[in-house]
């Protein structure tokens, strides 16, 4: 899922966004309770008719956004209390009122709120907070008030395998339509992501979406899928692209190097991308020297699409009983020069 966090892919239309292949949206409950409010996106005709995407969105809670991004918050059983760092203002966010924003803004996978302890942390202080993130789910599924939104329940526990077990066994329980690894990719190293993807994914139901909170790059995403995750989001494409990095067959090239000047190649021969087949790596390292806002569109469309194209080809050979062999250099995990 690209991520469209203030009810947009930042540079992109919803109609390059579909030709890059991307199926369904991310974005934030946290943000567009800020700006523009529920309450004028519900008034636009929901998330998807106010930003003009008809195809999937999913809604994360805000709590991972309050605590990774405002300041003088305080965490109680209650929820969250922070000031906007938009206007100043104390506000409040609770399970029932993050479900409550979600239902307002209508997209069709909404996501439980939940405490994401920060690494490194006590197992003490993780099992408060994996504690208080089950029964703030319990308030969750109490307080969902639609039909036809799927409400995804969360998996923390740290980097401590144990707990990560016994939350994942006791999450399955519920019976949701879907769950989520979250708490991870906040710090702790990639082999840490790993075991804990490794431990967590396989004790989630077999039949519902798995998905894998805030990954990632070809090499995560290829690991955890092999453990089982199905579904994944992650700002790199997009972030990338504004800073005129291109993402090409699991390279990041630095499309303003002076190598890229005279070279009217495109960027991947191989991508079908709008981008590729329309322009040279020359007239893309022109628009980021000159900072031309088509040059992140253009960007943004070619990572997406390239990023997109992984997971297809990883979805082929699925299918085909080829992954392990296809995807060894992927899954290696002793080589960490990949992207
Ligand atoms: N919880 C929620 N959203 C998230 C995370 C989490 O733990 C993460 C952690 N990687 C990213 N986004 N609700
Ligand atoms: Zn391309």
């Amino acid at each position: 899922m690209p991520v469209g966090t203030l009810a947009n892919v930042k540079t992109i239309t919803p109609a390059q966004l579909k030709d890059t292949g991307a199926q369904m949206v991310l974005s934030n409950t946290y943000h567009l309770h800020l700006q523009p409010g529920e309450a004028i996106v519900a008034g636009g005709g929901g998330l998807h008719k106010f930003m003009g995407w008809n195809g999937p969105m999913l809604t994360d809670s805000g709590g991972f956004q309050v605590f990774s991004l405002s300041e003088m918050r305080k965490i109680t059983e209650e929820g969250v209390t922070f000031r906007s760092p938009h206007d100043g203002q104390i506000i409040n966010l609770t399970p029932e009122k993050s479900i409550e924003i979600q239902n307002i803004l209508g997209a069709d996978v909404i996501m439980a709120f939940d405490e994401c302890p920060p690494y490194p942390a006590t197992r003490e202080e993780v099992e408060t907070a994996t504690a208080r993130t089950y029964r703030w789910l319990e308030r969750c599924i109490a307080a969902h008030q639609r039909t036809d939104q799927a409400l995804f329940g969360i998996v923390q526990g740290g980097v401590y395998l144990d707990m990560r077990s016994s939350a994942a066994s006791s999450l399955a329980a519920f019976d949701l339509p879907g769950y989520a690894i979250g708490g991870v990719s906040v710090g702790e190293p990639p082999e840490l992501i790993h075991q804990i993807v490794e431990a967590t994914a396989p004790l989630l139901p077999y039949h519902k979406p798995r998905y894998l909170m805030g990954v990632g790059t070809y090499q995560e995403m290829a690991i955890a899928i092999a453990s089982g995750i199905d579904l994944f989001d992650c700002v790199i494409p997009t972030r990338w692209a504004r800073h005129g990095t291109a993402m090409v067959q699991g390279e990041r090239w630095n499309i303003k190097n002076a190598k890229f000047r005279e070279d009217f190649t495109p960027l991947d021969e191989t991508c079908p991308c709008y981008t590729c087949q329309n322009f040279s790596r020359a007239y893309l390292s022109h628009l980021v020297r000159c900072q031309e806002i088509l040059a992140y569109t253009l960007l943004s469309i070619h990572n997406i699409t390239e990023l997109i194209r992984f997971t297809q080809k990883i979805r082929q050979s699925i299918i085909n009983g080829t992954f392990a062999t296809d995807f060894a250099i992927w899954l290696d995990t002793s080589n960490e020069s990949k992207v």
